[in-house]
């Protein structure tokens, strides 16, 4: 079956709060692989073409600048449905509306300062993934776990 990928960045917020640690776990413990990580400071030409579905909306530039104020860390996980399973986790956008055990939902009130973003199609996580990782910077490697996470024929 085919595994696929998704970007995640923890938002400025969730690196000021310490969450670094607490959100990489959940994805770990789920059974996602980690196959690109690192800190960056988004530019506005990044978060323009990260945001480009939102570019006409009213909070595009405060969305921004908040995107921009301080660095983010951005991950890229692995595993059979990536993209779903990883947006599960996260939870719905509003904070104090997001599902209970989610991470949203665990940690966050507000609707901007939601802590993470996680790729809403294949599509946009290709796209997302290119914005902020080099080829090189993605690595593939067989993790042992995988064969305790899936059954063999979803390893094929
Ligand atoms: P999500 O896919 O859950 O991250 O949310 P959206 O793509 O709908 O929105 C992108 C980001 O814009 C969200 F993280 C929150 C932010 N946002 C605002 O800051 N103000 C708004 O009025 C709506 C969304």
């Amino acid at each position: 079956m085919e595994h696929s990928r998704t970007a995640v960045l923890v938002k400025p917020d969730g690196l000021q709060r310490g969450l670094i640690g607490e959100i990489i776990s959940r994805f770990e413990r789920k059974g996602l692989k980690l196959v690109g990580l690192k800190m960056v400071n988004m530019t506005d030409e990044m978060l323009s073409e990260w945001y480009v579905e939102h570019k006409d909306k009213s909070f595009f530039s405060e969305l921004k600048n908040f995107m921009g104020s301080k660095p983010v860390v951005a991950m890229v996980w692995q595993g059979i449905d990536a993209v779903p399973v990883v947006r599960k986790l996260v939870g719905t956008t509003l904070g104090r509306e997001a599902e209970a055990g989610s991470i949203r939902g665990d940690f966050g009130m507000s609707q901007q300062y939601n802590l993470i973003h996680a790729s809403s199609s294949d599509e946009d996580a290709g796209r997302e993934i290119s914005i902020v990782f080099d080829d090189d910077e993605l690595v593939n490697y067989s993790d042992i776990r995988e064969q305790l996470i899936y059954a063999d024929y979803e390893l094929k």
